[in-house]
């Protein structure tokens, strides 16, 4: 049986479980939560860095979402469609389109969550404006890369999805993409209601005071 060392809150982890969900793939959470102290331990174990989530399988560690995802793609786990899918200039844009979340998205929206956890006293307001202009930035280019259906690489949902969907989530939080971009807000709209990611959404609720800035009351 596969472990996933992870939270319910955490994006990287909403990343994997959508991945696992739409699989499905059976797995056992191993909860990184302060009253499963044991969980942290053997997560530093397999990965001193201590970031999360963790996928172990027959006791060997996978490190890395978009890694992880790619290992959970072997037929060994089943035959339902590939979140990496074979064709090699689709999986491209697909890698291509996981990074553009992880890093234009995902990134810069943690600067401003960052800010409230590290800087809460002093928050640098120049960090957090250049992270919205960010936003803005790569906002306006996906909305142009968007359809008015389908998903972020095409007609199949796939990794870009699974990277997606955590991050505009949380994006939107610190930084409202608006009706001025209607395809990326639409896209946002499709991907919480797909069942892989609302389970996660749902699972995360009772989790929300945890978001450093503060959760809006939406979503
Ligand atoms: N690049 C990593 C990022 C993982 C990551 O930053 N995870 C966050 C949770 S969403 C984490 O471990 N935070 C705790 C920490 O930084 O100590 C991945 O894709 O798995």
């Amino acid at each position: 049986m596969l472990e996933l060392f992870a939270h319910p809150f955490s994006s990287y982890c909403w990343k994997v479980l959508i991945a696992l969900y739409e699989r499905e793939i059976p797995f056992e959470y191993r909860l990184l939560e302060q009253d499963h102290p044991e969980n942290f331990e053997r997560l530093k174990r397999y990965w001193p860095v201590g970031k999360f989530p963790v996928l172990v399988d027959e006791g060997r560690p996978v490190i890395e979402s978009s890694t992880i995802i790619e290992h959970l793609d072997d037929e060994k786990f089943g035959a339902a469609a590939k979140m990496i899918p074979d064709g090699k200039e689709t999986a491209r844009q697909v890698r291509f389109m996981d990074r553009v979340f992880d890093n234009h998205v995902m990134g810069k929206m943690q600067v401003v969550v960052d800010q409230h956890i590290f800087n809460r006293e002093a928050l640098d307001i120049t960090a957090m404006d250049r992270a919205r202009a960010a936003l803005d930035i790569i906002y306006d280019w996906l909305e142009t890369q968007l359809g008015a259906e389908g998903w972020a690489a095409g007609e199949a949902f796939t990794m870009a999805d699974c990277a997606a969907a955590p991050s505009l989530f949380y994006a939107d939080w610190v930084h409202e993409i608006g009706d001025g971009r209607p395809k990326l807000k639409a896209y946002r709209a499709r991907l919480l209601a797909r069942p892989s990611v609302s389970r996660c959404v749902e699972d995360a609720r009772p989790y929300r005071g945890y978001f450093p800035p503060g959760a809006p009351d939406r979503d």
